[in-house]
């Protein structure tokens, strides 16, 4: 498996730092984004908060497209569908962010591609790694906080907020599942990427163990330029 480009704070004095939040469905991820968001900012570092499938116009109507339980598509269809968002999410918004030096928390990214159409669909690993190297032009995190929770959890939450059916949150819970376990999977690949944080806990514990991690990693980055 090739390795990842890992990130060397030393060597980017003035580029700007990419954030990625993953997790199952329910993990808790927009909700500790923005209350991250909000810390931060009060602390004097302003965040961008952005998100996948999303982040652009046409994200927006491709996830319309692709979460719709109406449309029938197989496994790969799906895959193009979520590739052509983040090509437009990295070219319209993530490069020029990082490039203007800002501090950017995406709700989603490549992990999700990994562990849901690879383990949760059983695609091909290494092609989805070829094609998210396509997609993101290697653009690859910079940090990623893996928010872990139960499958069962991680629905009840959902379900409990809305009944509104969509083509993925409605899979089985063995398909959750296998979403789940290749998150913990990619953690261990990645350990000096991927922070994995027990999110069954409440939401405050949650931040401060995120917070910490975040705060660490960028003054640890201001202390290497
Ligand atoms: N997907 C994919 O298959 N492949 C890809 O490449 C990409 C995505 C990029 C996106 O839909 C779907 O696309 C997603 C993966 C797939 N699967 N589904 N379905 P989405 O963005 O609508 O779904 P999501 O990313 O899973 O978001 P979510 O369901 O809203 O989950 P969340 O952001 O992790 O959770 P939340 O909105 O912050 O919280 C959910 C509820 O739990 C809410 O009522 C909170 O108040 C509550 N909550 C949050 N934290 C806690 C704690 N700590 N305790 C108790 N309750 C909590």
């Amino acid at each position: 498996m090739p390795a990842e480009q890992v990130s060397d704070p030393s060597s980017k004095r003035d580029r700007g730092v990419f954030i990625t939040v993953e997790g199952g469905d329910g993990a808790g991820k927009t909700t500790l984004a923005r209350s991250l968001a909000e810390c931060l900012g009060r602390a004097g570092r302003p965040v961008r908060l952005t998100f996948e499938p999303g982040g652009t116009e046409l994200g927006v109507r491709l996830r319309s497209l692709v979460l719709d339980p109406e449309l029938e598509m197989n496994d790969w269809m799906e895959t193009w569908l979520f590739l052509a968002a983040r090509a437009s999410h990295v070219h319209d918004v993530l490069l020029p962010a990082i490039a203007a030096g800002e501090l950017i928390f995406s709700d989603r990214f490549t992990d999700s591609t990994l562990a849901y159409q690879g383990y949760g669909r059983g695609l091909d690993l290494d092609r989805l790694r070829r094609l998210n190297a396509e997609a993101t032009n290697g653009l690859t995190p910079d940090l990623t906080l893996l928010l872990d929770v139960p499958a069962e959890v991680g629905l009840a939450r959902t379900r409990a907020r809305s009944s509104v059916a969509d083509r993925i949150g409605d899979a089985d819970l063995a398909f959750h599942e296998r979403v789940n376990s290749g998150f913990r999977g990619l953690a261990s690949e990645h350990a000096e990427r991927i922070r994995l944080i027990d999110a069954s806990r409440a939401e405050s514990e949650v931040l401060i163990d995120a917070l910490s991690i975040v705060n660490e990693w960028l003054d640890a980055r201001e202390r290497a330029t």
